[in-house]
């Protein structure tokens, strides 16, 4: 007779399995709560100021955003970039931005912001003075026509807030989502809060009408065919923020300069000034893009975006939320091609888009911003919505106010 064998493990054999699934588990948290603390970042925000001496004198490039302060600014930047690669700590430099000079006994003063993640693990005692070193002894020019003097460069650490409104009173600065996959306002994508923080949307009577775009804490640049019919300041307001309703911030309008040469229906100065009832606070959401210098060029074929509460089809709706779409800089010679606009592009109009179509401004994005950016990030406003033969249609790209060859009217009218 056979006695069939009893299939429960022996008690030991459980015991064991426990105890290993046990260890196994222990450790997996374990080594998670160390990868987790490991790469946990805290950021260090800092104010630092660097006297040195070039070839240039303070006087040459003093205004923000012009051609030489740019140049300079980039120049130290890229400098103390490199002086923090292959930096001791366990962390990087993300942002290293010139926000002014200021006139020192003979030479000039760069003001920076520096901003970094260091790994929670490192003490934050010695991440001072690892940059303090590091800033004293390793910054140098690989052109050698700019002098730092080393041991004269001042560090401050400074909390997000002060960071925050140092940054949000340059021009052109923003909290980039590096949104490249956006394809398509007719075609595009959807902006999230700080993205494009010059954008405003002007209202008559509450309901939205066109764009326009943040110069200054009381100043906004617009389309001149905005104001062709409504004319009285008082019933146009301003929003800013990414949503019409509820707007970020809101505000009157005091005055309204439309462009003298501008007479309907021609397209050409299609610029208007919009001068606010009481000056807006800069935040984060809200501030003013750069405006390029008259000379200033952007290239045919330079990425720029355009944005606004505009119709996404001829036929569509406005938007409540702001809308984004990446255009190329198409030259005027290709625009003015007998099937595209035929000689209709004049010098204070540049076209962008794409000739396949499917890119675009539309109805409602008039007076909004075209923006490119430069090789530190900094955004300056091209166009401002103005025209086009229909939307996206193919060889028919949008026209836009040129900002460039409208420069110094702007300075003439408002000082900026
Ligand atoms: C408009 O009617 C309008 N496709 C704005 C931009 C464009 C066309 C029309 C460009 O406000």
């Amino acid at each position: 007779m056979r006695i069939s064998k009893g299939r429960c493990l022996e008690p030991w054999v459980i015991g064991l399995i426990t105890c290993v699934s046990l260890i196994a588990m222990s450790v997996c948290i374990g080594l998670t709560v160390h990868y987790v603390r490991y790469n946990q970042r805290n950021t260090y925000n800092y104010y630092s100021t660097l006297p040195f001496t070039s070839d240039k004198l303070y006087a040459e490039f003093g205004r923000e955003a012009s051609k030489n302060f740019t140049e300079m600014s980039h120049r130290i930047e890229s400098m103390v970039k490199n002086a923090f690669s292959g930096f001791p700590l366990q962390g990087e430099l993300v942002k290293a931005h010139i926000i002014k000079f200021s006139e020192e006994n003979g030479g000039v003063l760069a003001h920076m912001l520096l901003i970094f993640r260091i790994r929670s693990t490192e003490d934050p005692g010695n991440v001072n003075k690892i940059i303090e070193y590091t800033l004293h002894e390793k910054l140098r020019d690989v052109s050698g026509s700019l002098q730092v003097e080393r041991d004269s460069v001042e560090i401050k650490k400074i909390n997000k807030t002060e960071t925050d409104k140092y940054f949000n009173d340059c021009c052109g600065t923003r909290r980039s989502k590096s949104s490249n996959e956006s394809l398509r306002i007719v075609g595009g994508t959807k902006v999230e809060e700080g993205e494009w923080p010059w954008q405003a949307s002007l209202q008559w009577d509450d309901a939205h009408r066109c764009g326009a775009v943040v110069i200054s804490n009381t100043w906004l640049l617009s389309a001149a065919h905005c104001f062709r019919i409504h004319k009285d300041a008082n019933r146009w307001t301003a929003s800013f923020g990414i949503t019409i309703y509820p707007p970020t911030m809101k505000t009157g309008i005091q005055r309204i300069i439309v462009h003298e040469k501008y007479h309907y229906p021609s397209h050409e100065y299609d610029i208007a000034l919009l001068e606010l009832a009481k000056p807006i606070v800069y935040t984060n959401e809200v501030h003013r893009v750069c405006l390029p210098d008259a000379n200033h060029e952007f290239q045919p074929g330079q990425e720029l975006f355009v944005t606004g509460f505009g119709v996404q089809h001829k036929h569509g709706y406005l938007q409540n939320r702001l809308w984004q779409v990446q255009v190329e800089l198409i030259d005027t010679k290709t625009c003015n091609q007998p099937e595209v606009y035929n000689g209709a592009i004049t010098p204070t109009m540049l076209c962008a888009g794409s000739l396949e179509g499917k890119r675009d401004s539309c109805q409602g994005d008039s007076g909004g911003p075209l923006v490119g950016s430069d090789a530190r990030d900094v955004w300056y406003l091209a166009g401002i919505v103005s025209w086009g033969d229909n939307c996206a249609l193919p060889n028919k790209p949008g026209v836009y106010a040129r900002v460039t060859a409208l420069r110094d009217w702007i300075t003439e009218h408002c000082g900026i």
